[in-house]
């Protein structure tokens, strides 16, 4: 397709000072020939923001964060927003990840609000969205997600600005997966929303797929139509696997 391919690591409240060695790890490990080809993201927390974009100065490995307030500052304890994560070299965050609407109420609303906070702050949202399996077995897995889009996108999304990531949430740690066909489904419905939310640029947006990608399914569901990368929790924390997964492009 015409979109570059992600491939983006979130590894959850997952990590230490020594977790670096990872993403040096995977930093080495990315031939030249690959990161022509595709783009590489580590989300780790955001206490390894920092030590983690010196480890990746100058290489093809960007660092993102995995949540944001909407607020740019102010009495929010224990809150960090997009420009705090900018300002330490993020290019990326993750929004509306499907633990942080189970566990921390967050709203669709609640999503467009950071979304927005994220395009303010000049970093590219990775807005999630994906249906329980009692939403997937009533038949409602379309318009659960379709809805999540469409009120999560910001007005004007653009490609630079805007990444989608489907993660049916009966997927996510579990080591289920949709069948291709179930992914293509939700896929080709999220960018034919995306294209009337925000017309042509719909066709630039890459919409990633996540839950349970490991380096032995990746090629089968990185070769999906309309999948455009891969959002991948457990398998990003040790530099093999995320390799391997990288390398289903290569
Ligand atoms: C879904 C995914 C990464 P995992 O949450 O966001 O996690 O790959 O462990 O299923």
């Amino acid at each position: 397709s015409r979109r570059r391919p992600l491939v983006a690591g979130n590894w959850k409240m997952n990590g230490t000072r020594a977790s670096v060695a990872t993403v040096e790890a995977i930093r080495d490990g990315l031939s030249p020939k690959l990161v022509e080809t595709i783009d590489v993201l580590i989300c780790p927390p955001a206490t390894l923001i920092g030590s983690c974009v010196a480890a990746t100065y100058g290489s093809a490995i960007a660092i993102g964060g995995q949540n944001l307030h909407a607020r740019p500052n102010g009495a929010f304890t224990g809150s960090i927003s997009a420009e705090m994560l900018a300002d330490l070299g993020a290019k990326y965050v993750i929004v509306g990840h499907s633990e942080r609407r189970a566990y921390h109420h967050e709203t669709d609303d609640g999503v467009h609000a950071k979304a927005l906070g994220a395009r303010r702050a000049g970093l590219c949202g990775i807005i999630c969205v994906g249906e329980t399996l009692e939403e997937r077995e009533q038949g409602r897995a379309l318009s659960i997600v379709r809805a999540q889009l469409a009120i999560g996108t910001p007005k004007g999304a653009t490609a630079e600005d805007t990444v989608i990531a489907y993660e049916p949430v009966w997927a996510i740690g579990s080591g289920r997966t949709p069948t291709p066909a179930e992914i293509a489904e939700v896929h080709a419905s999220l960018r034919e929303m995306l294209d009337k939310l925000v017309g042509d640029e719909a066709q630039k947006i890459r919409i990633l797929y996540g839950g349970s990608v490991k380096p032995s399914n990746a090629r089968e569901l990185l070769s999906v139509e309309n999948v455009d990368g891969a959002l991948v929790g457990g398998a990003s924390l040790v530099a093999e696997d995320f390799l391997g997964i990288c390398n289903a492009y290569a």
